[in-house]
C-alpha cells in the first residue's frame, strides 16, 4: 500500500542536508519511491526528491506529462552535461505559493538507476531538463530560492514562517486543554 509523506517547508534546516547514494535498488527503495509518487500527485506537482519528505537518499520522481500518467522515478541522478541556458518560471513543494524565474542549462544528458535499478542514460529539455536540474539541487541541500536576490528570499522566508507559526497554533488550538 501507499502512504502520503509529510512534504517539509522552506527554511527547515533538513532541506540542507546533502542526500547519500543508495548502494542498490531494493524493495525499500521502490516502497519510497510509490509513497513520493503519491505524495507528489495529491500536491499536485511534477517533481519531488526524497529529501523533501526527509529521507537522506539520492532518489526522485518526476512526472511532467500531460495526463499525469507517466511516472518517472530514479535513484543516483546525475547529469552528465549540460548545453545551452534558458529562464523558466519555478515553483516548489517545499516553498508553497511562491514562483520565480531561474535559469538553468536548457539541455541536460542524464544517468540514474531506474525503479528496477537498471541503469539509463538520455539527453533531454524543455520542462523534463528543468524538472531534473531542480530536484537533483533538493538532493545537494540546493533551494530554487538560493538563485533569486537575498532579500527575494529573506521576504519568502518570512513570509512562510509566519505561515507555520500560524498553522502551528491552529493545531494546538484544536487539542482540547487538559
Ligand atoms: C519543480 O515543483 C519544478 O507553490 C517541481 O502551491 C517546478 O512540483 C520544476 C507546487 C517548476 C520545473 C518547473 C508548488 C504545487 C508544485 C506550489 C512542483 C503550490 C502547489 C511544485
Ligand atoms: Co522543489
Amino acid at each position: 500500500a501507499m502512504a502520503r509523506l509529510t512534504i517539509l517547508h522552506f527554511p527547515d534546516p533538513r532541506l540542507r542536508i546533502k542526500a547519500r547514494p543508495l548502494p542498490s535498488v531494493t524493495a525499500e527503495t521502490r516502497q519510497l519511491m510509490d509513497d513520493m509518487l503519491e505524495t507528489m500527485y495529491a500536491a499536485e506537482g511534477i517533481g519531488l526528491a526524497a529529501t523533501q519528505v526527509g529521507v537522506d537518499q539520492r532518489v526522485l520522481v518526476i512526472d511532467v506529462s500531460e495526463g499525469r500518467n507517466e511516472p518517472r522515478c530514479y535513484a543516483n541522478p546525475e547529469i552528465l552535461s549540460r548545453d545551452g541556458t534558458e529562464r523558466s518560471q519555478e515553483g516548489c513543494l517545499s516553498v508553497p505559493g511562491y514562483y520565480e524565474e531561474v535559469e538553468r542549462a536548457e539541455f541536460v544528458r542524464f544517468r540514474a538507476l531506474d525503479r528496477d535499478g537498471n541503469a539509463i542514460e538520455f539527453e533531454t529539455g524543455g520542462l523534463l531538463a528543468v524538472c531534473i536540474q531542480h530536484e537533483i539541487d533538493h538532493l545537494d541541500g540546493k533551494l530554487f530560492v538560493d538563485y533569486l536576490s537575498d532579500l527575494k528570499r529573506r521576504r519568502i522566508r518570512k513570509k512562510l514562517e509566519k505561515e507555520q507559526r500560524e498553522e502551528r497554533d491552529r493545531a494546538r488550538d484544536s487539542v482540547p486543554a487538559i
